[in-house]
């Protein structure tokens, strides 16, 4: 899954989806476009078009905002390319609207708990992705200490097997759900490393799991690199997310990943 944020503030790339010369936050739907292009072309199945930063510390962005920003470019991939778009949404209303543009997964963070999600989706065929957080992105990352579990790898578990049951029993079934352990959202490096450590315990929810590491805090505290320069530390962390039964994975960096997948394939088919 290639991500294509379509954010001013995204820490890694949103930035550059801004016409250049412009005061307003402009998007350049072309260079998204190119970008989609180039990951479809690397091998990316879905593509991710989140209009929500949802980095530590982000600001809010009104609903409008994010319909500004994420329709235009899910149309322009709809007309072009024969990808998985994927919508990163909270909202009920930016739900809707992504799915009749042509999304067919909707990665939703906060997992379906915006008033109004699950119906969004529920009325829809669309896929979803019910992902981990433990508090909210504004804050989530501020005060670690307050990341707070008994037992990190059980809590994660219990939220997405009580979201699981919400969805089935709200008329979404199984057959279109996704979970993730949520890396880096409301979670200590320690937290972090013990659920990559611990993933395989996550089959037990009998669905497909997707897991995003690219370029997160994660990999820079182990390693000190600056986001730019942690593509070697995420493909590490990559590789034990595949051993451990991932089956989607979330990055800006669609080839080397896909090698990644590649050399994991030819591992565990060796006999
Ligand atoms: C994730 C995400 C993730 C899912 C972000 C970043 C922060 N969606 N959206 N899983 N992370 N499903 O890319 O660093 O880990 S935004």
């Amino acid at each position: 899954m290639g991500i294509i944020n379509a954010t001013p503030d995204s820490f890694s790339d949103g930035a550059e989806l801004q016409k250049l010369g412009t005061d307003s936050f402009q998007l350049d739907i072309d260079k998204a476009l190119s970008r989609a292009e180039a990951m479809v072309g690397e091998g990316a199945v879905f593509i991710d078009v989140g209009g929500e930063s949802t980095r530590p510390g982000a600001a809010l962005v009104s609903e409008q905002e994010e319909l500004d920003r994420v329709i235009p470019i899910i149309e322009a991939i709809r007309a072009r390319l024969d990808v998985c778009i994927s919508a990163d949404t909270s909202s009920a209303t930016v739900m809707r609207e992504a799915i009749s543009s042509g999304a067919e997964l909707i990665n939703d963070v906060r997992a379906l708990s915006t008033p109004g999600a699950i119906e969004a989706v529920s009325a829809s065929k669309a896929a979803v992705c019910l992902m981990h957080m433990q508090g909210k992105p504004s804050t989530m990352q501020n005060n670690l200490s307050q990341a707070s579990y008994e037992s990190v790898v059980e809590e994660v578990f219990e939220f997405l097997r009580g979201r699981v049951e919400s969805c089935s029993a709200q008329g979404i079934p199984r057959s279109r759900l996704l979970i993730d352990p949520g890396f880096g959202f409301g979670k200590t490096v320690e937290h972090n490393y013990l659920l990559l450590k611990k993933l395989t315990h996550f089959s037990g929810l009998e669905l497909p799991m997707l897991v995003g590491v690219s370029r997160k805090s994660m990999i820079g505290a182990v390693t000190g690199r600056a986001v730019d320069k942690r593509l070697a530390g995420s493909i590490a962390a990559t590789t034990f997310a595949l051993i451990s039964g991932a089956k989607v994975i979330r990055t800006h960096d669609v080839a080397a990943t896909m090698d990644a997948i590649r050399v994991n394939s030819a591992y565990s088919s060796a006999e």
